[in-house]
């Protein structure tokens, strides 16, 4: 009698301690929504390959919650604090990244990352009233490379049957070139560095702590996590980029066990820069102000992912709900990021 209760409890611990590919975990639902990472763990010595694809689109200012046309936006630096796009205002951006994600399980309850960046940024600007190539006229800026790298590891925190509950133990490092310049915006009269969203990385290490918690149904699954992004010191221009704070919320819904469809809601917390780079003054572009990057915005995701034969494609459209930011800055209008992964 004691042999058949030790041998019940052997396979209810064996079935509690196979959290991997099978079951709840090996679904269409297993990763989260694509624009998010550090939400899954992988088995002791699997490896997963992602490439990832990402298009930010930004279209027109915005001051607080208040939207811009190009020739208001011009107006408003003229007695903002502090004054600025007297050389240009930025009039939209697009923003794309490609992203090589390598992840390796190391043991059941711990999974090593890192993330490769490379953006792509193109923005377009109206001239000033002070600009020596001519106020009312465009042009277009243009900056690709390496950005910063992420690496990291992620550690189970607690599992059961259908919760995992785990912690990112992540971060970046300095890869992305912060000091580019060019002569465009004054028609070739003054050579300026890139204003600091056209710049590839953030200069600084930076702590990326964050946790996830997931729970598993039958028909789907949800999930919800804190993502930070948070710059160590000073980088070697003088300045650091905000702090960012990301709450995320989905829910996963099983059409079959190889498709699922997801929403989402992230709320998005950005703070202000810090220091100053001396080489970017306030009152040439608005791009240029440290108090001008900080704010809070609200996406939706509208998502999708397929299992097809041990391929994972997973396509998310985030089209911004609300946004309230600082001084005055480009509104972010959708995102689009879309990737295939396979683990071996
Ligand atoms: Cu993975």
């Amino acid at each position: 009698m004691s042999k058949v209760v030790l041998a019940i409890c052997f396979v209810v611990v064996s079935l509690n301690s196979s959290y991997g590919h099978d079951g709840l975990r090996g679904r269409a639902d297993k990763h989260a929504p694509a624009a998010l990472i550090g939400d899954h763990l992988h088995d002791p010595g699997e490896w997963m390959v992602e490439y990832r694809y990402m298009n930010m689109y930004m279209d027109g200012n915005r001051a607080g919650t208040q939207r811009l046309n190009d020739t208001d936006a011009v107006a408003f630096g003229a007695t903002s604090n502090p004054v600025t796009n007297r050389g240009a205002s930025p009039t939209n951006m697009t923003h794309e990244m490609h992203m090589v994600h390598l992840m390796r399980g190391m043991t059941e309850d711990v999974t090593f990352y890192a993330m490769l960046m490379l953006p792509s940024i193109t923005m377009d600007h109206i001239r000033g009233p002070m600009n020596p190539a001519g106020p009312g006229t465009s042009f277009t800026t243009h900056n690709s490379g390496f950005g910063d790298t992420t690496i990291g590891a992620l550690l189970r925190l607690y599992s059961d049957e259908d919760d995992d509950l785990l912690f990112n133990l992540g971060g970046s490092v300095p890869t992305g070139d912060i000091f580019r310049t060019t002569s465009i915006p004054t028609g070739g009269a003054v050579e300026q560095p890139l204003p600091y969203p056209m710049r590839l990385g953030s200069g600084t290490f930076n702590a990326r702590p964050g946790v996830t918690w997931k729970r598993y149904f039958e028909f789907g699954s949800f999930g919800s996590q804190l993502q930070t992004d948070l710059p160590i010191g000073r980088n070697y221009r003088d300045y650091s980029v905000g702090d960012e704070f990301r709450l995320n919320s989905w829910y996963s819904h099983l059409v079959g066990r190889n498709l699922s469809t997801s929403i989402r809601i992230e709320n998005l917390w950005r703070t202000n820069y810090d220091g100053a780079d001396p080489m970017t003054p306030d009152a040439v572009i608005s791009t240029n102000v440290e108090s001008f990057r900080g704010g809070y915005t609200l996406n939706l995701g509208l998502g999708a992912a397929a299992l097809v034969s041990g391929h994972l494609l997973n396509v998310e459209f985030i089209p911004m709900l609300h946004q309230d930011l600082d001084g005055i800055q480009l509104e972010t209008d959708w995102s689009l990021v879309a990737s295939w992964s396979r683990s071996f």
